[in-house]
């Protein structure tokens, strides 16, 4: 059942906190909090972060327990994979198709691929928090952040070697899972390219559970989501195989921004701890990937871009990744243009909107999808991580029209994983974790400091 039952509208802020923090606890096993009760019974990696963050608003120690434990399926490479599976049956594809047991540590059941590495911006986050509340709190989370570096330092150095050691200061994914965005518009043309052969036959589960169909991606994409799976599984995910097998390889722009302010993030702690070394070569990947976002900038369009490795074709389609710079630019006039259109008509400033919010592709694009996933629907976790972007520039002013305006959009009360960007109806799953997460980030914030 749902966490807050037959959903209803909530009348005030208190009691969102408290619905928000009832959505946390039902679905905390204990070792993970799932993303969300029945379509995602399992750890995300990126959605564990934002979790975290979220946790660490009522109560650190568990927040870095949620950490500690998708730690510990990091792979021996360094990648932190991006689905960490409980015992809770139902969702598909499980281990046994990902073909993983062999890969994953000793006692982990995972996937084999990585997911945005959001993770060491929201360790600063936490460690950030603690530290000004003081007391307990504050010595947990600064002797976790120490005693864990290393590992988040491998994740990095695995990111930036395996998937950008190129120069480009981009990162690649070899599936559309890798993005977070599984089935956005700027992957069509790479998916496009991406022809099934012979493969075990499979049923799907989450048209099972989100009944109406057009919200999740076709099973045309699901095959195809497969198929890559099943290249990955026959190099054993051998990471210097992948570039020579993979049918979908993208220089994932919006990923490389998350990377470049992770990589910022995780050299402030490093210096805290007197890694000075470590530090530099950090703050040297941050510029890296602060310039190869920089440089996929349109300058006709002022979008940012991805770029499909296999063709070389830059992929331009007014999509949430184009407002990559918002992330990591430290160019004045880059930042300015970017604001202007994020602002416009095209996008938060669109009058039909229900709310002045993102959504996940411009809402004047031909091909919005308004109900489906990530073809158009706003997705409260997003909002978050770019005005906690805007507002770490001291852009405050935006941080908090930001804030009333999610705050307005999460009082309908389902916490749903996205939401229709008109009407303002939750889709999806709901009682999605990272959603209710968020909502406890916004309601902590109240000095907007
Ligand atoms: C969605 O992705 C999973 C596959 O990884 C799925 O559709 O089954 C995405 O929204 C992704 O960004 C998110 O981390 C995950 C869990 O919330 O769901």
């Amino acid at each position: 059942m749902s966490a807050n039952g037959d959903a209803y509208p909530i009348q005030n802020l208190d009691e969102l906190g408290r619905r928000a923090r009832d959505v946390l606890a039902a679905n905390d096993l204990g070792t993970m909090v799932t993303a969300a009760p029945n379509l995602y019974p399992h750890m995300w990696s990126w959605d564990a972060a934002f979790v975290a963050a979220g946790l660490s608003t009522m109560n650190v120690a568990r927040a870095l327990r949620e950490l500690d434990y998708l730690l510990a399926a990091q792979w021996t490479s360094g990648m932190i994979p991006h689905i960490v599976f409980s015992d809770v049956p139902g969702y598909f594809p499980d281990v046994e198709r990902w073909g993983t047991r062999s890969a994953s540590p000793e006692g982990v059941q995972s996937s084999g691929i990585c997911q945005p590495p959001v993770h060491a911006t929201m360790l600063r986050r936490i460690v950030e928090r603690a530290t000004a509340a003081g007391g307990e709190d504050a010595g947990l989370a600064v002797e976790f952040a120490r005693r864990t570096l290393p590992q988040w330092i491998r994740w990095h150095e695995w990111l930036r070697s395996s998937r950008g050691g190129d120069g480009s200061g981009l990162l690649t994914i070899y599936h559309g899972w890798e993005s977070g965005m599984d089935n956005s518009p700027r992957f069509d043309g790479p998916y496009s390219r991406v022809q099934p052969g012979e493969m075990e036959p499979f049923v799907r589960t989450d048209t099972l559970k989100v009944t109406d169909l057009s919200q999740r991606p076709s099973d045309e994409e699901y095959s195809r989501y497969l198929w890559l799976v099943q290249q990955m599984a026959d190099v054993e995910f051998d990471d210097h195989r992948l570039p020579d097998v993979m049918d979908f390889q993208v220089k994932d722009v919006f990923m490389s921004g998350i990377f470049a302010a992770a990589n910022e993030d995780l050299a402030v702690l490093a210096e805290q701890f007197g890694r000075q070394e470590d530090a530099a070569t950090l703050r040297q990947w941050a510029q890296e990937f602060r310039e190869g976002v920089d440089a996929t900038v349109d300058e006709r369009t002022g979008l940012a871009r991805d770029r499909d490795v296999l063709t070389g074709e830059w992929i331009g389609l007014p999509t949430m990744a184009g407002f990559a710079p918002l992330i990591s630019t430290t160019s004045q006039s880059v930042l300015e243009r970017q604001l202007e259109i994020f602002e416009g008509p095209d996008w938060t400033g669109d009058p039909r909107l229900a709310f002045p919010l993102p959504a996940s592709t411009s809402t004047t694009y031909e091909g919005l999808k308004p109900r489906q996933y990530w073809r158009g629907p706003v997705w409260p976790v997003m909002n978050w991580y770019l005005a906690a972007c805007l507002r770490s520039r001291g852009d405050v002013k935006r941080y908090r029209k930001f804030r009333e305006a999610s705050l307005a959009q999460l009082m309908e009360g389902h916490f749903g994983e996205y939401y229709e960007p008109f009407t303002g109806e939750p889709l999806g799953s709901m009682d999605q974790s990272w959603t209710a997460a968020v909502a406890l980030e916004w309601l902590a914030d109240t000095d907007d400091g």
